[in-house]
């Protein structure tokens, strides 16, 4: 098998073939994010305190799990949409506004639940018991912090890789062509 063609297109197949099993060996390590819903979360006065110990904004990838714990002696929801802030509260109008995308239903004290993200975005959620209770999940594509501000996503990454294979397929193409013509 000496023809240039078919030993070039042999071995981009092969590039292209262990890209795509990359790529999906990638969604398999999605995982299973674990938050708390802290102890003396229904009290509103304690939401600043609270604030200052648990973390406020989650980052995960896309196909990532959360499972939130509720550690509190009562039982809380998680719902997406937005809270009714600090002067929101039980029996008054403003009880947040949830925005469909997720909802818990009542998560008793010491049970957990999960929510799969299947897509990009910020998405904000709150308690429906205690609607002053508001926090956020970020979900990125997956990919690699390069720095604080930039982010290589791994698609971003197997495009790179594509075309740096493409280009140095081509480039070997074109030397053979010349090698037979001189
Ligand atoms: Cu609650």
């Amino acid at each position: 098998m000496t023809n240039p063609y078919a030993r070039i297109g042999a071995v981009t197949g092969i590039f292209f073939l262990g890209l795509m099993t990359l790529l999906s060996v990638e969604n398999a390590y999605a995982k299973t994010v674990h938050i708390d819903i802290p102890f003396g979360d229904h009290d509103k006065n304690l939401r600043t305190v609270i604030e200052l110990y648990s973390q406020i904004n989650h980052n995960v990838d896309v196909g990532d799990t959360i499972s939130w714990l509720n550690d509190d002696q009562v039982s809380h929801t998680v719902t997406s949409g937005k809270g009714a802030g600090l002067s929101g509260f039980v029996g008054s109008s403003e009880q947040g506004k949830p925005d469909g995308y997720f909802s818990s239903g009542v998560i008793e004290s010491g049970k957990s639940w999960s929510f799969t993200f299947t897509k990009t975005g910020f998405f904000t959620y709150f308690c429906e018991i205690h609607p002053w209770i508001e926090r956020s999940i970020t979900v990125n594509e997956p990919g690699i912090d390069i720095t604080q501000e930039f982010r290589l996503t791994y698609t971003a990454l197997l495009t790179i890789v594509i075309v740096l294979v493409a280009s140095i397929a081509t480039i070997l193409l074109i030397k053979r062509v010349k090698n037979k013509k001189s």
